[in-house]
């Protein structure tokens, strides 16, 4: 059976292009998030270009009982379930002083707590099975603090502590715990976090190909070698565990 991945965000940014590069490679996506058509748009096409058969669901990782459920259901129809890829998310680039306690609370509900949620919805299913691999999309920003991210940063940082507490708690389960940590990515990402277009515009000549950021998560998912390090742009300090 070829591995079943299921990626959380999947309908655009490096979540689309995650998908592309697992079913490049034979494997099946399983495609997350909140817009139903463009999840279609990308189950068709991974259909017409690859001959795989995505299935997608919407989901809000922000509503805990949908986590619950959507996951019972994919492991039912669809599993058994080699890898998650926690990967939705979003930033909203503002000063502490300035930014609302309602702003701070949703980048903790999608970024840390929706992402702590699925983690625990296939977690047993992966220790039943002594194999899985949780693969978090973190961020620079869980080790790099700038001004203008004290949410998003204190977010990201969240994510890197939950991720390096779980591989220890696992690893003698058979189930592989990895932190991805890119600096900035060309994606829609910025028309949230950053609308007066600034840090985009000084960060512009760094930024990241999504297609670049997909293809060396996902190449490094489906390599032999158990350990990989990343390149240091996309793995500040983090080691990628890999469990094919
Ligand atoms: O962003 P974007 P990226 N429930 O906006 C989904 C991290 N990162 O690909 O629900 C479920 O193109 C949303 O789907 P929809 C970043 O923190 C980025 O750049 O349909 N899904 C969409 O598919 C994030 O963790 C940069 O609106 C939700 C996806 O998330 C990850 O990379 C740098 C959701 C976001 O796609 C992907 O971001 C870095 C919810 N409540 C880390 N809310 C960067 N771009 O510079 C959003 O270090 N989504």
């Amino acid at each position: 059976k070829s591995s079943s991945v299921i990626i959380t965000g999947a309908s655009g940014g490096i979540g689309e292009q995650m998908a592309y590069e697992v079913a490049k490679r034979g494997g099946t996506p399983i495609l997350l998030a909140r817009s139903k058509e463009s999840l279609a748009r990308i189950s068709e096409k991974i259909d017409n270009d690859f001959g795989i058969k995505a299935p997608y669901l919407v989901l809000d990782v922000s509503d805990r009982s949908a986590i619950k459920e959507t996951f019972a259901s994919i492991i039912e129809h669809h599993g058994p379930i080699d890898v998650l890829i926690n990967n939705a998310g979003y930033g909203k680039f503002e000063y502490a002083v300035e930014g609302s306690i309602e702003n701070f609370e949703g980048m903790f509900e999608v970024n840390v707590l929706g992402l702590i949620a699925c983690t625990k919805a296939v977690l047993p299913h992966m220790i039943e099975r002594q194999h899985g691999h949780i693969v978090n999309i973190a961020s620079q920003a869980a080790k790099i603090a700038t001004p203008k991210s004290s949410g998003y940063a204190a977010t990201k940082h969240a994510v890197l502590g939950f991720t390096n507490s779980l591989r220890m708690e696992v690893e003698d389960e058979g189930i592989f715990v990895t932190a991805v940590n890119p600096g900035p990515i060309k994606t829609n990402f910025f028309d949230v976090a950053d609308e007066s277009g600034q840090y985009q515009k000084n960060v512009e000549r760094f930024m990241l190909d999504p297609k670049e950021v997909a293809s060396k998560t996902v190449s490094a998912l489906f390599t032999k070698k158990r350990e990989i390090n990343l390149p240091s742009w996309m793995n500040v300090g983090s080691t990628f565990y890999q469990v094919f």
